[in-house]
């Protein structure tokens, strides 16, 4: 560990040992998230101990402790259930450790919550949804009750409908686990086959938008029905352009930008500097037809045509290097 020339203390000394602790490691958004947060810390000269989520919030727990007793200085905790998560965060607190949340309402002033607003990642959703069908359909929708994002984007969509008479929630399906897009695939065959008349799905995960789209083309029903989605990732990309995709446009952040931001929180809280309790990094709305006018095929090219996808201006200070992708 060299440290940063010019940093606050301890980054000025380098190898100050952070913990990124997930609920769900599986999946692009996943992955993404914590190759951004890798980056990050690279760049501030952070040893960052990784621990993987297997949706397991026992395991989640156990590994607070465990990032405890390695004598960390962070600890950014990435999704999770708020209720088996409060009293071990404490003691985390209690002993000085600075703690920053991800998608995970753990209701403590002294813990930063990044989130990529979802409120108005779900009505960009929504707006385009009335666009290409009006305000008369029926709908699929995939929801999983008790993860933060989709509780907010649920929020929208409870809205939506009550302002909206003529859209009739058909069936409502969805699953969160280490195979969240067959489980979802499996769902939605079910709930389309058994409601032939659903012509729009929102599906606001892309691991959720995935699974309908499998079931669409195993049905044959591809050319009825538009997916509408959250997150982006290559694949993504690559499932939303091809010829006959059903999946017709997501609202997402870079994953890897969310990453690096929560990492930049967790280093000012350190550093006691400044840091706003509520972060937000802000979501683009990517249509099928602007993805394919602009030719973009990856990420990367994403990130080259949309500042937003290649840094953030959240949990930003002169001595932290933005500059990762
Ligand atoms: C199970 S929660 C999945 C969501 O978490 C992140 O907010 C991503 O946007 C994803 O949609």
């Amino acid at each position: 560990a060299d440290g940063l020339s010019g940093a606050p203390a301890p980054f000025d000394k380098g190898g100050v040992k952070v913990a990124l602790i997930s609920y769900i490691s599986a999946g692009d958004f996943f992955q993404a998230y914590q190759a951004g947060a890798e980056a990050q810390a690279k760049a501030l000269d952070i040893d960052l101990r990784i621990f993987p989520g297997r949706q397991d919030a026992a395991e989640q727990r156990e590994q607070i402790l465990q990032a405890i007793n390695l004598g960390v200085s962070g600890i950014v905790i990435d999704h999770g259930l708020p209720e088996s998560l409060g009293d071990v965060v404490q003691q985390a607190l209690d002993k000085g450790i600075k703690v920053v949340a991800f998608d995970v309402n753990l209701n403590n002033p002294k813990i930063p919550q990044v989130e990529q607003s979802d409120h108005e990642l779900a009505s960009l959703a929504l707006e385009q949804v009335v666009k290409d069908n009006g305000n008369g359909f029926n709908a699929g929708y995939v929801y999983v009750a008790g993860f933060a994002p989709l509780d907010r984007r649920n929020e929208v969509w409870d809205k939506f409908k009550s302002d909206n008479s003529g859209v009739v929630e058909k069936a409502r399906f969805g699953n969160v686990s280490d195979t969240t897009a067959t489980s979802t695939a499996d769902q939605a065959k079910a709930a389309l086959t058994a409601n032939p008349d659903i012509s729009v799905v929102f599906a606001p995960y892309d691991e959720f938008a995935r699974g309908v789209k499998l079931a669409a083309n195993d049905l044959g029903i591809a050319n009825k029905l538009k997916i509408y989605s959250a997150d982006v990732s290559t694949a993504d990309i690559q499932e939303i352009t091809e010829e006959g995709s059903p999946w017709v446009a997501t609202v997402a952040t870079n994953p890897a930008v969310v990453g690096a931001v929560s990492i930049r929180a967790a280093a000012l809280e350190i550093a006691g500097q400044t840091v706003p309790h509520q972060i937000t990094v802000k979501p683009t709305l990517l249509t099928q037809e602007s993805l394919r006018a602009a030719g973009v095929k990856t990420i990367e090219e994403l990130a080259e045509k949309i500042p937003a996808f290649s840094t953030s201006d959240a949990a930003t200070a002169n001595w932290i290097p933005d500059k990762l992708f």
